[in-house]
C-alpha cells in the first residue's frame, strides 16, 4: 500500500492474559515417563518379541537445553498429567455460556482497551486470530464483540504461529484505508488440547495464553505509550514439516478426528533449519526497505518457539549475540504460545523505549509463515 493517501496507524494498547496454572518441566517429564513406563509394561511381550519399539523416557535436561523452556501455563491443568488421560479435562460448555476461547480473549481484550484508553464504543472491528479456534461458527470474534458491546463486525482467522502478526496486518490496512477507526485484535492461544502429551519430541513445547492489541489512527490516540506502524510484511511458503490434520472432514474420511496425525506434529530439526534463514532474510529486507540498518532497531520482539532459534536469528541480524534488552525472551516462562509469543514480549517489554526508538515485531512458524511490523515509539 502506498502511504501517500493513508491514515497514520498506531498500536495504542496491548493486553496479556496468563492462565493461573503452571506445569513445570519436572511435573511434565514425571508424568510422561510414568505413562511411557506403563505403556512399555503393557506391551512388554510385543517389545520383547521385537514387534514394537519401547517408548523412550523424556528428560528435563534435554527440554531445557534443546528449547530453553522451563515451564508453561495451562488453561486447565487437570487431566494433562494424568497418565490415564494425557490431555486437559475441559468440560463442554452450554451454548448459552461464553466459550473457553472467548473467555480467554476477553481478559486480554479488556486490558488492551484500558491501556489504549479506549472503550467498546471506539472499536469498529474485532479480529480473533490464533492457531486454532474451538469451533467453526459463530466466530469467536463475534462472541467477543457481543460480550464487550462493540458495534461493527468481527471475524476469526488462522495462520498458525503467524496469526497474531497477520491479524495486525489486517488491522493496519483497515485503519490506514479508513474502513475502521480502531481495531481490536485478540489471540486466545488455547494450544493444550492439540498437544500430544504422549509424544516425547513435542510434549513440552506449548503453553496457553491470550494476547490482545488495539490498533487505531494516530490522530485519535491518547495512550501514554504508542507505536506508529511504519510498515507490515508477510510471506508464506508451503511446508508439511509442521502440521495438524485436525478438521471437520475427518468424519467423512471415516478416521479418528483425534488420531495422532490430527494433533500437533513436526520435524523440529527441519523447521529449525528452514525457518531460521527465511526469518533472518525477511526481517533484514523489511528493515532495509526503510533505509535503516539492523543496529537502528532498538528492540526485536520475536516469535518465541525455541531459545537457540531466537539467539541464532538475532545473532545473524546483529552480527553478535543480542542482549535480553534487545531481543527479550519469554519462552522460558510461557513456552511456545503459538502466535502470541512476540506479542507477550511486546506487552511486557515496550514501555521503557524512548520517543523515536525503532522496533520489530516478527513471528514465524507453520505454513511456513512469517509476519512482521516495523514500528516507531511516538
Ligand atoms: N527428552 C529427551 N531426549 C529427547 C526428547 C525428550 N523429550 N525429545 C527428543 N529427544 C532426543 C532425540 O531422540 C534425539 O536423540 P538422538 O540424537 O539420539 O537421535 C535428541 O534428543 C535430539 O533430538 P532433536 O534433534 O529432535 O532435538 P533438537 O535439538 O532439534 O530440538 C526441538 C528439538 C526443540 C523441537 C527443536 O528442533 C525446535 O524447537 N525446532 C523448531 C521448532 C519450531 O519452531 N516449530 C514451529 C512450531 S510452532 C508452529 O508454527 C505451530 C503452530 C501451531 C501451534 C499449535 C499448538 C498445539
Amino acid at each position: 500500500m502506498s502511504k501517500a493517501s493513508l491514515n497514520t496507524v498506531v498500536i495504542s494498547g496491548s493486553g496479556l492474559w496468563t492462565p493461573e496454572h503452571i506445569i513445570t518441566n519436572d511435573e511434565l517429564v514425571a508424568s510422561y515417563n510414568a505413562w511411557a513406563n506403563a505403556h512399555n509394561a503393557r506391551h512388554a511381550a510385543a517389545i520383547e518379541a521385537g514387534e514394537q519399539e519401547p517408548k523412550i523416557l523424556s528428560s528435563v535436561e534435554f527440554i531445557e537445553k534443546a528449547s530453553g523452556i522451563k515451564q508453561r501455563y495451562a488453561y486447565i491443568k487437570e487431566g494433562i498429567l494424568d497418565i490415564d488421560r494425557m490431555r486437559p479435562a475441559i468440560p463442554e460448555r452450554p451454548d448459552e455460556t461464553l466459550s473457553d476461547q472467548a473467555q480467554m480473549a476477553i481478559h486480554a481484550a479488556r486490558q488492551a482497551l484500558d491501556t489504549a484508553g479506549r472503550t467498546a464504543a471506539d472499536i469498529d472491528a474485532v479480529i480473533v486470530s490464533s492457531a486454532y479456534t474451538q469451533r467453526a461458527y459463530p466466530a469467536i470474534a463475534i462472541e467477543v464483540q457481543d460480550t464487550l458491546g462493540i458495534d461493527g463486525f468481527g471475524f476469526d482467522m488462522l495462520v498458525a504461529c503467524s496469526a497474531a502478526t497477520f491479524a495486525l496486518h489486517r488491522a493496519y490496512e483497515m485503519v490506514a484505508a479508513g474502513t475502521a477507526r480502531c481495531v481490536l485484535t485478540i489471540n486466545p492461544e488455547l494450544t493444550s488440547p492439540q498437544v500430544n502429551y504422549c509424544d516425547r519430541d513435542s510434549h513440552f513445547i506449548f503453553g496457553d495464553v491470550a494476547t490482545a492489541t488495539v490498533v487505531e489512527r494516530a490522530d485519535t490516540c491518547i495512550a501514554p505509550h504508542s507505536y506508529e506502524i511504519l510498515s507490515t510484511r508477510a510471506m508464506t511458503k508451503f511446508s508439511s514439516h509442521v502440521r495438524s490434520n485436525f478438521g471437520y472432514v475427518s468424519r467423512a474420511n471415516d478416521v479418528d478426528p483425534f488420531g495422532i496425525d490430527k494433533l500437533f506434529n513436526q520435524n523440529g530439526r527441519r523447521v529449525f533449519k528452514e525457518v531460521c534463514p527465511m526469518a533472518v532474510q525477511h526481517m533484514r529486507d523489511h528493515v532495509s526497505h526503510h533505509g535503516f540498518s539492523m543496529s537502528d532497531i532498538k528492540r526485536w520482539w520475536l516469535h518465541q518457539a525455541n531459545l537457540s532459534m531466537n539467539l541464532l536469528i538475532s545473532g545473524k541480524l546483529l552480527g553478535r549475540e543480542a542482549t535480553f534488552d534487545e531481543a527479550p525472551i519469554v519462552l522460558d516462562r510461557y513456552a511456545n504460545t503459538a502466535s502470541a509469543g512476540s506479542l507477550i514480549a511486546f506487552h511486557l517489554y515496550h514501555q521503557d523505549l524512548n520517543r523515536g526508538d525503532l522496533g520489530m515485531i516478527c513471528s514465524f512458524g507453520a505454513g511456513y509463515s512469517i509476519g512482521s511490523l516495523v514500528v516507531r515509539k511516538r
